[in-house]
This record gives structure tokens, C-alpha cells and sequence, in this order.
């Protein structure tokens, strides 16, 4: 049951799916495959042009899961995600050996958080399988990132970063259409740092490869609104995907897919107006 290759002529709206017993929301909720599988379902049928499966997570202060871990997590969830669902499933995962194992079970392409560092086998093996790849940006690692992260310009450097990183996919023979940035949201960044990344997403947008921002239920629309849990940050997590797509996000990875399909339709309507 595989699907094409990814089709970005609307803003996409990426379903999150964390096979982790300790994802900052939805931890817990999707381990077993029977669930996790009816959940994509319903993700789909609200609107998700495409699922987001990981095993591990990166949470501020998170520690490193091992390989045999996240793949006792993470493949029952994909082989039934894949089994129920035809959209393209992004795997979540910093490791070649996983990333591998999941493109084996079924999976389109990968989203990698570190960007091609913690694993350098991870683009050449996207180049290796032709798929795509999200690169994304983070400072420091989960477990360090958000002790006092540190900018001269934040927007300037993480689109510098990513420039480079999707140079160092194309020199591992990555397709440039199989190239996605994302300005990491939260990972190793204040609430100033995260407000400015999505004010002037514009300049990352400048690349010109597709942008997938990830805000959903993050710490800093919890900080914003005073403390919020994060359960309680649907509007301002609505928000931040209409002010994304208005600066040129083309993919938004969510939690809440049926809220943020009629946030994501209105502000797309209004870009192209
Ligand atoms: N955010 C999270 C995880 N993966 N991938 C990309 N490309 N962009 C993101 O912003 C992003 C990501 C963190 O969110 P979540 O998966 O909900 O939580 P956890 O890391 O605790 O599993």
C-alpha cells in the first residue's frame, strides 16, 4: 500500500504519531499498533496529507534512546500505521539503521531533527533509497538545548545552518526535490528566538526548498499563555500555523490535524487571495 512521491500543491498537513511511552503530548497514547493505527486512520480522514511516525523523544531534556529500543517501538507502530493508511509516512529518527528498517516496513521518507549530524550514514542512505529527507535545525541536543540558548541573529543563522545542510544532502547524492528545511521550533530556542524564526520564516522560505514548521503544543505558546498545559494550547497553536503558512510554511507537522486543517484552508485562502 504505498503512496507517490510527495505532493505539495497545498499547505500539507503532517499528522504527529509518537510510538514513546514520554513525548511531551502525546506520549504514551500511540504505542500500541491497534491504537496507533486508528489514530492515523482518523488523522487522515480529518484531513492529514501525511503521517509523521518516531520512536524516540526529543523533548527538551530527553535522553538518547538505543537503536534496539526505538526499533522494538517504533516498527509494530509503522507496519500498522502502513497497513491502514495510503498518505506517505515520514519516519521520526536520527539513526541510518533505523531510518533503514523503516523504509523496509514501508515508510516514504525521513525526518531527521539533527539534520544529517548525529548519523552521517543517514543522507546517503536517503540518497541510496531516493526518498526525501526533512532537515531540521536544533542547537545543541535535546538534553542540553534548552539550558541558555545563545543567537547573534537567529533567523540569519538558522537559515545559514540549513543552507548548509541541504548542501551536505545534495553532495550525498539527495535529489534537490527531495530536500525539506524546518527552522526547529523549540529545539535550542527562547520564546523571543522561536517568535522571530516564525516573524521572518520568509527568509528561510528564501532557500527555496519546501518548509515544514513544527509549533504544535510547544513550550513557548505554553509560556505565552502563562504557564498553559500542554493540552490547553489549541488556539495558540492555531496561531502560530496561521502566521507559518502566512510566511511560507508548506508543510505544518500537528497534533490536533482536524483544527489545524480548517487554521491551515483559511490562511492558505488568504495567502493566495
Ligand atoms: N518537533 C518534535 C519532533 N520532531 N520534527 C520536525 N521536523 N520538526 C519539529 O518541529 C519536530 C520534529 C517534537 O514534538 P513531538 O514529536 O510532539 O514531541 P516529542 O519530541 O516529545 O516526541
Amino acid at each position: 500500500m504505498r503512496s507517490g512521491p510527495l505532493v505539495l500543491d497545498h499547505v500539507a498537513l503532517v499528522g504527529v504519531l509518537n510510538a514513546t511511552p514520554d513525548s511531551f503530548s502525546d506520549g504514551g497514547q500511540h504505542l500500541d499498533p491497534a491504537r496507533a493505527a486508528a489514530a492515523a486512520e482518523r488523522m487522515v480522514a480529518e484531513g492529514a496529507a501525511m503521517l509523521d511516525v518516531g520512536g524516540e523523544s526529543t523533548r527538551p531534556g530527553a535522553r538518547p534512546v538505543p537503536a534496539e529500543e526505538e526499533r522494538r517501538r517504533l516498527l509494530p507502530v509503522l507496519r500498522a500505521v502502513r497497513a491502514a493508511v495510503r498518505v506517505p509516512v515520514s519516519v521520526d529518527t536520527t539513526k541510518a539503521a533505523i531510518a533503514r528498517l523503516a523504509l523496509d516496513e514501508g515508510a516514504d521518507l525521513v525526518n531527521d531533527v539533527s539534520a544529517g549530524r548525529f548519523d552521517p550514514a543517514l543522507l546517503a542512505l536517503c540518497a541510496e533509497r531516493g526518498v526525501p529527507v526533512v532537515l531540521m535545525h536544533m542547537q545543541g541536543t535535546p538534553v542540553t538545548m534548552q539550558a541558555d540558548p545563545r543567537y547573534g541573529d537567529v533567523v540569519a543563522e538558522v537559515a545559514a545552518f540549513l543552507a548548509e545542510r541541504a548542501r551536505a544532502a545534495l553532495a550525498a547524492g539527495v535529489a534537490a526535490d527531495g530536500i525539506v528545511v524546518d527552522p526547529g521550533i523549540g529545539f535550542g530556542k527562547t520564546v523571543a528566538h522561536n517568535c522571530a524564526l516564525l516573524a521572518r520564516l520568509d527568509l528561510v522560505a528564501s532557500l527555496g526548498y519546501p518548509v515544514l514548521v513544527g509549533v504544535s503544543r510547544k513550550g513557548f505558546i505554553g509560556e505565552l499563555l502563562g504557564g498553559r498545559a500542554a493540552g490547553e494550547r489549541l488556539h495558540g497553536t492555531a496561531a502560530a500555523v496561521a502566521l507559518a503558512v502566512a510566511k511560507g510554511a508548506r508543510l505544518v507537522r500537528v497534533h490536533d490535524v482536524g483544527a489545524m486543517r480548517d487554521v491551515v484552508r483559511v490562511a492558505e485562502a488568504v495567502v493566495g487571495a
